[in-house]
């Protein structure tokens, strides 16, 4: 019998009489049982109603595993032969406890999981009752669940000592001044040079970061080359003004030492931390937690800036903004790029614009990429923008280049 003691939430005892079915084949599964004493039947249904015993379970053994780590119907019927005590586990707890564990442990549960339904669907048994077509359909989508899975962990592997290996690199995109052409700030963007595959875009990489935690070491590496940066470029220019803009995920903020490691890096650093901008996304205020926000408070008694990325692509809840310690929205590119031909884009962009100012917020405008949408912006009123047209994410040096380029200003 596995030793399940210590184990809180995992201590469900459900008690199944003898003839009672405990789950039904083809029917959604939300947890799985250790059987704790008594004996059960599994069992195969036919189309035609009848049935035939594949295997018996008795203490010590596990039903019902599938489902909860796959999703899956439940592929038999399984019935009570005798009284039977059964501890459940809920599909909820398990993958709870085992994304906290370790996140590759989740990945690779249910990658073995999904080998093992394969394995059965594969066997006669199953074949002899099976629809062709709909085990084959099965087949298809475990295949391409299961490579997509295994690509996840592999690159998951080598995306763990990538930050070790100085694969990771930061690119960073100016922000500018309409009225002035001045630099006033930069986002620094993380860039993956993979050892094969070589240079790797952020939409590859990032989602399998966060959904394996491992974004969490690679924020904090960014956050502390982007104020190592950031530091150099004061030091050249001079402008202890200019800010840098740090992507966060909302793992980001799970990590317990999340504040107190930021302010560790900026003392360590000598940045101030009114000179960082915590770049987040709409998802993470909608997830309306009160940890988040006892951070966000923290980063602003501390004097950093809090901009939204992305701003107006979400969701259309605008509560939050008044909920959380928001500073700063970024009118998402996708607006920018069509409001010279399209209206509602026009009309989005005037309503963040006017939402901004009622508010007390600042604002910059992403994906500039004309002069024509420099132009309209500055009509507006918007006074801070981001885009191709004026730079692209550059290496730090090339940054310096642009900051060299820019005339002096007076002290
Ligand atoms: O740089 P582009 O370069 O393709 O960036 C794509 C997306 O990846 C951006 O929308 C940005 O939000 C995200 N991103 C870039 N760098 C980081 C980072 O350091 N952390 C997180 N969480 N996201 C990032
Ligand atoms: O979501 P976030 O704003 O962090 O995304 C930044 C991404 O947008 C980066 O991938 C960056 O390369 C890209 N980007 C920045 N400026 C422009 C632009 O003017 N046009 C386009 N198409 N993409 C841009
Ligand atoms: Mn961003």
């Amino acid at each position: 019998m596995p030793e399940l003691d210590t184990v809180e939430a995992l201590q469900v005892e459900k008690l199944y009489r003898a003839g009672e079915v405990i789950m039904r084949q083809n029917e959604p599964g939300d947890c799985a049982y250790f059987v704790q004493s008594g004996l059960v039947e599994i069992v195969l249904q036919r189309p035609d109603g009848s049935e035939m015993e594949v295997g018996r379970r008795g203490p010590g053994t596990l039903i019902g595993e599938m489902a909860i780590v796959d999703d899956g119907p439940r592929s038999a019927t399984v019935r009570a032969l005798e009284d039977c005590r059964l501890l459940e586990i809920s599909k909820a707890d398990f993958s709870r406890a085992v994304k906290n564990a370790n996140p590759i442990v989740g990945l690779v549960t249910k990658l073995i999981l999904m080998r093992y339904r394969d394995i059965l669907q594969r066997s006669e048994n199953v074949r002899e009752f099976a629809g062709v077509t709909t085990m084959l359909e099965q087949q298809e989508r475990y295949h391409a669940e299961e490579s997509r899975v295994l690509d996840a962990v592999r690159m998951a592997n080598e995306f763990k000592v990538a930050v070790a290996r100085q694969e990771l690199f930061l690119e960073y995109q100016p922000f500018i001044e309409i009225d002035s052409g001045r630099i006033i700030g930069f986002e620094a963007l993380m860039r993956w040079h993979h050892p094969v595959s070589g240079r790797m875009r952020p939409d590859l990489f990032i989602p399998m970061a966060e959904d394996t935690g491992l974004i969490i070491e690679a924020t904090r590496w960014a956050f502390r080359e982007s104020c190592k940066a950031l530091k150099r470029m004061i030091t050249q220019t001079g402008d202890s003004a200019l800010f840098i803009s740090v992507n966060f995920s909302a793992q980001d903020f799970d990590d317990p030492a999340f504040l107190d490691e930021m302010l560790f890096t900026l003392h360590d650093t000598g940045i101030h931390p009114s000179q960082i901008h915590l770049e987040i996304t709409e998802r993470l205020l909608l997830r309306q937690s009160e940890h988040v926000k006892k951070i966000l408070l923290q980063c602003r008694e501390h004097d950093m800036q809090i901009a939204i990325d992305d701003f107006g692509t979400g969701y259309s809840s605008l509560s939050y903004l008044h909920q959380y310690p928001v500073t700063t929205l970024k009118i998402d590119q996708s607006f920018v790029r069509n409001m010279t031909s399209d209206e509602g884009a026009l009309g989005l962009v005037k309503s963040i614009l006017s939402l901004s100012e009622n508010m007390g917020l600042a604002i910059i405008a992403e994906g500039v990429e004309t002069q024509q949408h420099v132009d309209m912006l500055k009509s507006l009123g918007c006074q801070v923008a981001q885009g191709f047209f004026f730079a692209r994410p550059v290496s730090e040096h090339d940054a310096a280049g642009l900051l060299a380029a820019q005339p002096t200003t007076a002290p």
